[in-house]
């Protein structure tokens, strides 16, 4: 751990459902899992998308009188636009609609055909719509009437000529690969699970529909005849999501690869998918990382139960970091958990409001009221309680570690929270407000107040992946410049690092108490309080050689995910490296009229030196350039 590769995903989700609170758990730890590997130092990439071709999208556009292409750009649109408005991460977010995804599934299943993996038979059996599968004998026997558990709809009977992947010879050697590779499915249990499916013969996999029943798929290469089903579809947008097979680097992601998915599709990912990775010659992922389900009074919550969470009400009604921290919180990864608003708002209240935030604003408020709103001088040694104050805290990176890697982020923000209560308790001990009457403690009540300060920026350092905007609060009102990658890691398991003389801000409260009864006024916490920026001298703002410039080429920059290299002209053709990958396809840049900042000390970026910077602004998860509303001739001074 630590400078490597990182890859994880999520399932890509069905366009006939809106994102409903399921999804976004899912999401959100994958998003989690990404920003922890950032923050240890790795490199990660994090893919989700939409699953949108097979029986149930096309059934729901004859329902509702349109096409299936409409309902799947309108819902496709909405998922990825309700990530970014949750603040989610992703760095791809792939639809099995997509051009690149068809031409990798033909692609598959015309070498697992050209092996001999694939043979043409009849069958008839109990379908699911709603699973999109054929039910097995062993299912059927374990039923009272023929209706999917799942879906609470009757299965039908459907008989027809078809494509069948030989499945059922990959038994043994999946069971053997699972048995000698520990963590490939976890929790145990659904290894287990899984194990126990694998007891029992396993039947080859029908791979097609007739175009006479359905023409919303991909068709198979070697028969016009067919579309492929949707689960041999979906499955490979894991390859395609990393540039397979054209890109040359999609093994080195491939084999550090984490899929995150929900106890519902255990089979399909535990089973399906090696077998299908196994014949087309493509080694296995690294980890199947299953969690439980949400349940709302007893029941899943989907689509099918009616008993739809929105994130985006619940982010108005309670911002995104209290629910984040809620669904991080409240479910032990692996197993179910019951969701109600008013555990959500308990559970806010004691952690977030009364623990952690209460503890902010009185260190904060001491620091402005007995050491005039500075870092304090920290002290030596100064005795017992104030050792045992920091080993506690600095045991905390390594207990959120641990956490981590054993997938249990409930377990690491409790390390994180427990961290807040020894700094309540630590207040409690030290009394820095008797201090402050006594000359003599001088030393000590600045000692204290260093060490708490310390704790809220280590606070700040570990909680980034679960909750990113209170991280950033915390460490801006501690004065910490954040670092990237491995140091950042380093820095929460060190103690000394805030400068003496920098700035704190007290701010308002990092958290609002929150009510049951908050009806929806767009709120977000934590309050981002308005620092005064450092005021400078018009001489220096004098200095600034601010130009209009006009970006005359834009290219990816090979191995970054962030940057750019432009060409800009500004009076004189320059090379700037601009950290707009996210936001802009390079060819959207060229002939645009930004404004760039000449004068800046040339830097080596990637590799390219890089003389100048554009100037953006990253506003509601959004980057955009800054450019003037009328044409302005390149190399125009701003002032
Ligand atoms: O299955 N609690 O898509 P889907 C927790 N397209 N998680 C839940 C949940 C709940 N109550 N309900 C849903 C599909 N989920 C396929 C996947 S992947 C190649 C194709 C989450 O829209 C959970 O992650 O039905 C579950 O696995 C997923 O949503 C199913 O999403």
């Amino acid at each position: 751990m630590g400078n490597s590769l990182y890859y994880v995903t999520t399932p890509i989700y069905y366009v006939n459902a809106e994102p409903h609170l399921g999804h976004t758990y899912t999401t959100l730890a994958a998003d989690t899992f990404a920003r922890y590997h950032e923050l240890v130092g790795d490199d990660a990439f994090f893919l989700t998308g939409t699953d949108e071709h097979g029986d149930k999208i096309a059934r729901a556009a004859t329902e509702q009188g349109t096409t299936p292409q409409l309902i799947a750009d309108r819902v496709s649109a909405l998922f990825r636009k309700t990530w970014k408005e949750c603040g989610i991460s992703f760095d791809r977010f792939i639809r099995t609609t997509d051009p690149q995804h068809v031409r990798t599934v033909k692609y598959v299943l015309q070498k697992v055909f050209d092996k001999g993996e694939v043979y043409k038979a009849e069958y008839g059996g109990y379908y699911c719509f709603g699973c999109e599968r054929y039910f097995t004998q062993t299912e059927l026997d374990e039923l009272e009437d023929k209706v999917c558990p799942d879906h609470k709809k009757p299965l039908e009977y459907v008989k027809e000529e078809n494509y069948f992947f030989k499945m059922s010879k990959y038994r043994d050697a999946l069971r053997d690969y699972i048995e000698s590779h520990p963590g490939f499915i976890r929790p145990e249990r659904y290894k287990n699970e899984v194990l126990g499916f694998l007891k029992e013969p396993l039947d080859d996999l029908c791979i097609s529909r007739p175009k006479s029943r359905l023409t919303w798929g991909i068709e198979l290469p070697f028969d016009k005849d067919f579309v492929t089903y949707v689960w041999f579809d979906a499955l490979l947008n894991y390859l395609t999501g990393i540039g397979y097979p054209d890109d040359p680097d999609w093994k080195v992601r491939w084999a550090v690869c984490e899929h995150i998915i929900g106890k519902d599709i255990l089979k399909t990912h535990a089973v399906y998918w090696p077998t299908m990775l196994m014949a087309a010659g493509v080694p296995l992922f690294k980890t199947l990382s299953v969690h439980g389900f949400w349940k709302q009074k007893e029941s899943k919550i989907a689509k099918s139960t009616g008993n739809v969470v929105r994130p985006l009400e619940m982010k108005a009604k309670y911002g995104m970091e209290a629910f984040r921290y809620y669904l991080l919180k409240d479910m032990v990864f692996g197993l179910d958990a019951s969701y109600s608003e008013e555990a959500l708002v308990q559970r806010v209240n004691a952690d977030l409001a009364n623990n952690l935030g209460n503890m902010v604003n009185r260190v904060l408020n001491m620091a402005e009221k007995y050491v005039g709103g500075i870092v304090p001088q920290r002290g030596d040694s100064l005795g017992e309680v104030h050792e045992a104050f920091k080993k506690e805290t600095l045991s905390a990176a390594g207990n959120v570690m641990a956490a981590m890697e054993e997938i249990k982020p409930s377990r690491a923000l409790d390390a994180i929270i427990r961290i807040a209560d020894s700094a309540n308790r630590y207040i409690v001990a030290t009394e820095p407000f008797r201090m402050v009457k006594d000359d003599e403690k001088k030393e000590e009540l600045e000692h204290v107040l260093y060490n708490l300060l310390e704790c809220i920026r280590i606070i700040g350092i570990l909680l980034s992946p679960f909750l990113p905007r209170t991280s950033k609060e915390l460490l801006s009102r501690v004065g910490w410049k954040s670092v990237e990658g491995r140091d950042h890691i380093a820095a929460a398991g060190q103690f000394g690092l805030l400068q003496p003389g920098s700035k704190v801000y007290k701010g308002g409260p990092l958290f609002d108490r929150l009510e049951i009864t908050s009806v929806t006024n767009d709120r977000d916490m934590p309050k981002e309080s308005d620092h005064p920026a450092a005021l400078i001298d018009f001489d220096l703002w004098e200095k600034l050689d601010l130009r209009i410039g006009l970006v005359k080429t834009a290219e990816p920059i090979p191995k970054s995910k962030k940057l750019l290299k432009l060409q800009v002209d500004i009076g004189e053709v320059r090379t700037v490296v601009a950290g707009m990958a996210k936001y802009y396809a390079p060819e959207e840049l060229v002939g645009k009229s930004v404004v760039v900042l000449a004068n800046l000390k040339p830097a080596k970026l990637m590799g390219i030196e890089s003389r100048g910077m554009v100037l953006a602004v990253v506003s509601g998860g959004r980057g955009s350039v800054l450019t003037t509303d009328r044409q302005s001739v390149p190399g125009s001074k701003v002032s």
